[in-house]
């Protein structure tokens, strides 16, 4: 493992397979738990314009010169860690027609490079580990069935403008459609997993055969590595039988069963569900391909919410630069995806959150605790169903959570 990492096992993050958490703290207080917690970086030399127009767009990802493409806070004895990381929040209320408040928490990420300088134009991205259900059924979603759904122009004017991720796939050495991540930024578990191995835990496999050490990192790159260990399996530190375990593992996760699909207050909540156009980015359901490989996944009909696209989710969710200040929202920062892009998150799972880990956080950088929070921070293309949110009544609001938590 190392010599740089942010963890030393996948579950640490993905507690119990689920999902992970930000740092707490209350005000005026600095949490420092980034245990489930990591924060990217990149530098943009190209508009948005160009990188749409660049065949692959890998322009678009330069690593920052002091910390690279990942903060890992953690290192090999002997290697001093790369930065720093801690976080702050301001909490705000927000009100709904009836008088209903609601606390939210806005983070403030505190980093420092260790002994170099974060640079200024350096997009900083903070990520919580995702929930590891119902992966492989994604990945058997057929693309056409996912490009059909953009409307990149919003050309329709209905506000909402989802646009596929388009990113490199080591394996086939071309561009394919991003899935995985927060962002899209990985077109197949498999190199989703090969990157997690190197860059949260700093283990190399057959598709990330070098080391994560910038150049200017001497001790990392002088520092001792398992690659010259392992005489049988080849030059990396996982092997290839390893690396394709851990990847059948990561498919095959199922998502739980609904408890009570058809109770009458979770059928009301979801027609409020409909009603808010939460289903717009939400995709209710697929039916899978064909799969030999992955024959139990195979011509599945799944009910996943989310159309695996990216949506501008306003400025309070943009990702953000050293001073953790909001960056102009259409810098590109992985592949296709902008500062204030995510890809809809599926919905499965969402109710059992709590029961898998009672820490669980919801959106990409965990600010949410609650599901209503999460709900309450959609801005952007989602900012009409928001304003339409607010003015439900509370037997309404209840509906829509009894639906949300029966997932
Ligand atoms: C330091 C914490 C951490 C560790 C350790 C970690 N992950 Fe992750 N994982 C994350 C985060 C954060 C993301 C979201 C990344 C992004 O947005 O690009 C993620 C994303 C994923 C995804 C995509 C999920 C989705 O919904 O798109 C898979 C699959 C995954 N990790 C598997 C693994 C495996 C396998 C390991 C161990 C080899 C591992 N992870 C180790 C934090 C971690
Ligand atoms: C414009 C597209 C869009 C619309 C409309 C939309 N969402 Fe989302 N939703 C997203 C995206 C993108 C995210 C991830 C945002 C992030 O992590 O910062 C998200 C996140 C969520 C989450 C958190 C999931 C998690 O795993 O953390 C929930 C819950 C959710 N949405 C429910 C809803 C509901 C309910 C509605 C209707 C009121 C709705 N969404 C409307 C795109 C949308
Ligand atoms: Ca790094
Ligand atoms: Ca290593």
């Amino acid at each position: 493992m190392g010599p740089f990492f942010n963890s030393n096992a996948c579950q640490n993050c993905h507690v119990r397979d689920g999902r992970g958490h930000a740092p707490q703290a209350s005000e005026g207080q600095l949490g420092s738990d980034f245990s489930t917690l990591l924060i990217r970086a990149s530098r943009s030399k190209v508009t948005v314009e160009q990188a749409g127009r660049l065949k692959h767009a890998l322009q678009a990802n330069i690593g920052d010169p002091c910390i690279g493409g990942q903060l890992q806070h953690l290192a090999i004895m002997g290697v001093k860690p790369e930065a720093s990381q801690q976080v702050s929040y301001r909490y705000k209320t927000v009100n709904f027609k009836d008088g209903t408040q609601v606390e939210l928490r806005d983070p403030i990420w505190h980093v420092s490079g260790n002994g170099c300088s974060i640079a200024q134009d350096t997009v900083l991205s903070a990520r919580v580990a995702p929930p590891m259900i119902g992966l492989g059924l994604l990945a058997l979603i057929d693309k056409e069935n996912i490009l059909t759904q953009q409307d990149i122009e919003d050309s329709n004017q209905d506000g909402i403008s989802g646009k596929a991720n388009q990113v490199w796939s080591k394996k086939e050495q071309q561009v394919m459609l991003g899935r995985f991540g927060w962002k899209a930024g990985q077109p197949s578990l498999r190199q989703q997993t090969a990157a997690a191995f190197l860059g949260d835990m700093g283990i190399t496999s057959d598709l990330h055969t070098a080391e994560n050490c910038l150049p200017t990192q001497l001790d990392c790159l002088n520092a001792v590595t398992g690659n010259s260990n392992i005489r049988d399996q080849g030059k990396f530190e996982v092997s290839t039988r390893i690396l394709d375990k851990v990847t059948f593992y990561t498919h095959h996760l199922a998502v739980p069963k609904r408890r009570n699909a058809y109770g009458a207050e979770v059928i009301a909540g979801k027609q409020i569900f409909k009603d808010l156009g939460c289903g717009q980015c939400h995709t209710e359901s697929y039916t899978t391909q064909k799969s030999s490989v992955f024959r139990a996944l195979s011509e599945q009909k799944i009910y996943s919410y989310t159309d695996l696209l990216l949506h501008d989710m306003g400025p309070a969710l943009t990702d953000f630069d050293k001073h953790s200040k909001t960056v102009d929202g259409k810098i590109p920062v992985e592949f296709l995806a902008q500062a204030n892009e995510w890809r809809t998150p599926p919905l499965w799972g969402l109710g059992l959150a709590k029961t898998v880990d009672p820490r669980a956080n919801f959106l990409h950088d965990g600010r949410a605790r609650t599901i209503l929070e999460a709900l309450l921070w959609h801005g952007g293309e989602a900012q009409k169903s928001v304003n339409e949110l607010l003015i439900l009544d509370k037997k309404q609001r209840e509906a829509l959570l009894t639906f949300l938590n029966d997932l």
